[in-house]
């Protein structure tokens, strides 16, 4: 496969609102974000993926957008985001913008006209259907409302969204809208940015002619259905492949296989994806059955497509907390699952905070949570009748708030955050776990991944190299080469809390001291608790 410079970068995710407030308003805003592109860029950082900022009424956090070509109130204005964008290049950074395009805000102009006559020329924008039996037209659950279906009064129909009411999903069978959409990307990628995170892309087309879910759960949110590659590939040839651009698919639900006509770089559709085989389908570590996942998809995009690696985002409570030890091994779990993100094939994502290990966090009442997906289940599972405390104890987990904490810059007041009251609580370890203290211990996770960022830039191999998991069934020690060029790195991860023998019998470790490792000491014999090394041969 060809080599280029998105191949070779490292993306950091920038959820706005919970990275650095300037104004007191509570909530971040994109002035924060240029005032901390220093520390972006002594992290080593290449790319910054932004959640979205555009003009929203913001009921699910920006991705209900009410204006694409405005940015919202509470992140600033398009002077400040143009500011961003430059300072970002100065910096020899990139900057990529998660774009929504499944559904829209109920208060989009479009969807306004849409709804205010079955005659209006944009009714077709969006999905309308009539009452079946009096009724919604099927029985599709949506990911936030216990109906894909809302009832329109003014029309007599329903009008269908994947996520909450308020976001409507887009008719990408209507070429009108889609040469809107298509209008509206270049407008951004001719300001200069460079790319996209395009937001659960593979449902954009729906299964034809609608038909009811085989149990009462069904999702509406099922993808990769007959159309999506062709609006992709004409996405592809009327925009993307103009520009020298980043493109990444957030595609839950879907194979190897299937990610394969995604991503695969004959299929000019684009560059990479996010699959949730392991953030929404493995509810606690599992080792072998990680191995699997990432052996699987290693195999399946080999050669011909590039794979993202991510434990943690906006929407997936933080990795530390989730997958590792975020208590008597906190710094030393981080640093595995860095080791493990940034080693492994595909381009590794970093949410912020993870590099100085923050971890998730369980408040006391659902008043404290602000997420539209939570607070939605919440509702209609008390109002079935069930004991509120048994579900909120059920919900927290899942909750997306757990990693929406904001981002933790010092000891001060609301950790440096903001002067004024933080949109969401602050985790109250910040005291502990901050930026601030993380820059002044030589031995920080902020450092581990300065390194790991920096052995990226200096060796291909962990970019372009093959790769061989050497430890296949043990559950706890994970074991991998990765080789390029007759240059081969060994990485040895222990995910336990326990000290573990790798069968190092299969593994002939070197005389040399590890490249790097998050213990001082290398011990011959075995891995001590949650100890990475990466070796090379
Ligand atoms: O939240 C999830 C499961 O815990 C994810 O599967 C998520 O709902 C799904 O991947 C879609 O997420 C994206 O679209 C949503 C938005 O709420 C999420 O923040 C965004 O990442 C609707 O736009």
């Amino acid at each position: 496969m060809k080599r280029t410079w998105w191949k070779e970068s490292v993306v950091y995710q920038v959820y706005w609102r919970s990275f650095n407030d300037t104004d007191g308003d509570g909530y971040g805003d994109l002035q924060g974000v240029i005032d901390k592109l220093d520390y972006l860029h002594k992290l080593g950082v290449d790319v910054i993926w932004l959640n979205p900022c555009y003009e929203s009424p913001d009921f699910d956090n920006g991705y209900d957008i009410s204006d694409y070509y405005k940015i919202m109130k509470k992140a600033g204005d398009m002077e400040t985001w143009e500011r961003l964008l430059n300072e970002v290049h100065k910096r020899g950074m990139r900057l990529i913008m998660d774009l929504v395009l499944n559904h829209t805000s109920h208060q989009h102009p479009w969807f306004k006209e849409s709804a205010s006559s079955k005659m209006n020329p944009k009714r077709d924008y969006y999905i309308w259907k009539d009452p079946k039996d009096g009724g919604p037209p099927n029985n599709w659950r949506s990911y936030f409302e216990p109906s894909a279906w809302t009832f329109d009064e003014t029309t007599g129909q329903y009008y269908m969204h994947s996520f909450a009411v308020e976001q409507p999903d887009l008719n990408w069978e209507n070429e009108d809208m889609r040469e809107e959409i298509y209008e509206m990307m270049r407008y951004w990628l001719d300001k200069g940015i460079d790319g996209f995170r395009l937001d659960v892309i593979n449902l954009l087309a729906k299964q034809d002619g609608l038909p009811d879910a085989e149990h009462p759960e069904g999702l509406s949110y099922l993808g990769n259905n007959p159309g999506i590659h062709e609006y992709l590939q004409e996405m592809n040839d009327k925009v993307l492949r103009h520009y020298d651009i980043l493109t990444v698919g957030e595609i839950p639900f879907v194979t190897p296989e299937d990610g394969l006509l995604y991503v695969g770089e004959d299929r000019n559709e684009l560059h990479t994806l996010f699959h949730f085989e392991v953030a929404d389908d493995m509810p606690s570590w599992d080792m072998k059955r990680y191995k699997q996942i990432q052996n699987r998809w290693y195999e399946g995009l080999k050669g011909k497509g590039t794979n993202s690696q991510f434990l943690n985002n906006h929407d997936h409570t933080r990795q530390v907390t989730r997958f590792g030890n975020d208590n008597e091994y906190r710094k030393e779990s981080a640093k595995l699952l860095a080791t493990m993100m940034h080693t492994l094939p595909g381009i590794p994502y970093i949410y912020q905070g993870e590099e100085i290990g923050m971890t998730g966090v369980r408040f006391d009442s659902i008043e404290d949570y602000q997420d539209i997906a939570m607070k939605n289940k919440y509702e209609e599972e008390v109002e079935k009748g069930r004991d509120p405390s048994v579900v909120f104890e059920e919900l927290l987990p899942l909750s997306r708030d757990n990693s929406r904490t904001p981002m933790q810059w010092s000891d001060e007041d609301n950790a440096g955050f903001t002067t004024g009251t933080p949109w969401i609580k602050i985790n109250p370890n910040y005291t502990d776990i901050n930026v601030e203290e993380a820059l002044a211990d030589p031995h920080s996770v902020f450092y581990y991944y300065q390194q790991l960022i920096e052995l990226r830039k200096k060796h291909p191999v962990m970019v372009y190299g093959d790769y061989e998991d050497l430890s296949g069934g043990d559950e706890h020690v994970y074991a991998y080469t990765r080789s390029l060029d007759g240059e081969t790195w060994l990485v040895l991860l222990n995910h336990a809390d326990e000290e573990n023998t790798v069968d190092l019998n299969s593994i002939t470790l070197p005389p040399t001291e590890p490249l790097l490792s998050n213990y001082s000491e290398a011990d011959e014999t075995l891995l001590r608790p949650h100890e990475a090394r990466i070796y090379q041969l």
